[in-house]
């Protein structure tokens, strides 16, 4: 089953480029920024992942990046990851980058995105690794910061393909950005949210992604069985779910085996992720395994995974079909 999971070509639409800065690197990097960490080694960095629910991994995650400063640094944290997805027959990636988590430590846009573009050129030229990239505002943040950055962004627009909404979903609903979502979608940007797990009106929250944004794809969205209405909704307009089992299985402790099946079974999109892999420990093939260890998951059942992904990327028609 490892090797059937590894020869696959596959996609991967959920992962947070600053969820794959790695405990070497962030050391590395401290070194060269001169930076002191509170840890002596990279083991102790990983001894310190204590999650267990979304506000403590996210204290982590954003302390974690301060060590990210020049160009290079996001470079390199991009390249890392593409070598990643590279050895792991990832031939296409929809990443994630939070530049207001930048923006406000004073690292200009412009350097996180002409770090990561570098890196995407790189990756396909020299890994054969493509990439379209997502920007994503910090629902914690204000509705204007999320729209001053919008509009950072307008001259790098061929360098986005959509935008998404993550961080802490606690009283912080799709309605709070419908303005600035709105006005990304008259720039032709894709839309997508974060609607995690277990948070508190996430029902209403999955309403507002699909009424009020009208959302291209939804990220996570578990949730959705639990109305009929909803699931229908999806099923009618194709719309792709990006399920992470292992950072749900860290964030709310379960890996939604059984979910993913349902979701398969009522013709909703799901596809696997990897959201965090350097903090949850599992790339986008050790979700997959981990789906087989712990839910028996066959062989078609992955391979619908897999082609769910390219059915519901953001890649031209034309591109999708040859890898269908
Ligand atoms: C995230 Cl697991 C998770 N949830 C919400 N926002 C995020 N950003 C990075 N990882
Ligand atoms: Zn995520």
């Amino acid at each position: 089953m490892r090797d059937f999971i590894q020869a696959l070509p596959k996609a991967e639409l959920h992962v947070h480029l600053e969820g794959t800065l790695e405990p070497e690197h962030i050391f590395a990097l401290a070194q060269r920024n001169g930076i002191n960490l509170e840890y002596k080694r990279p083991e102790d960095v990983v001894a310190a992942y204590d999650f267990h629910d979304l506000p403590s991994f996210l204290k982590i995650y954003y302390a974690a990046m301060d060590v990210l400063r020049e160009e290079e640094d996001f470079y390199e944290l991009a390249w890392h990851y593409f070598q990643r997805a590279a050895a792991q027959n990832i031939v296409y990636v929809e990443p994630f980058f939070d530049p207001q988590a930048h923006t406000v430590r004073g690292v200009s846009f412009e350097t996180v995105i002409n770090g990561i573009s570098r890196a995407q050129r790189d990756a396909a030229e020299k890994l054969g690794v493509t990439s379209n990239l997502i920007l994503c505002f910090l629902r914690d943040m204000s509705a204007e910061s999320a729209a001053e950055t919008l509009a950072a962004v307008e001259p790098f627009l061929d360098r986005i393909i959509g935008v998404g909404l993550d961080s802490d979903e606690k009283d912080n609903p799709p309605a709070k950005f419908a303005e600035v979502f709105a006005r990304a979608r008259s720039l032709g940007l894709k839309l997508t949210m974060h609607c995690d797990v277990n948070q508190k009106d996430i029902l209403d929250h999955l309403r507002e992604c699909l009424d009020l944004i009208a959302v291209d794809r939804i990220d996570h969205g578990i949730n959705a069985l639990e109305d009929p209405t909803l699931c229908d909704a999806i099923v009618e307009r194709g719309l792709g779910l990006t399920i992470c089992p292992v950072s749900n299985r860290f964030v709310v402790q379960n890996l939604t085996g059984d979910e993913i099946r349902q979701m398969l079974a009522k013709g909703m999109r799901a596809t696997i992720n990897s959201d965090d892999p350097a903090y949850f420990r599992a790339y986008l093939n050790e979700n997959f395994e981990a789906l087989v260890d712990e839910a028996a998951f066959t062989e078609a059942e992955i391979l619908q995974l897999v082609r769910n992904a390219f059915t519901v990327s953001w890649l031209p028609e034309a591109a999708k079909t040859a890898y269908l």
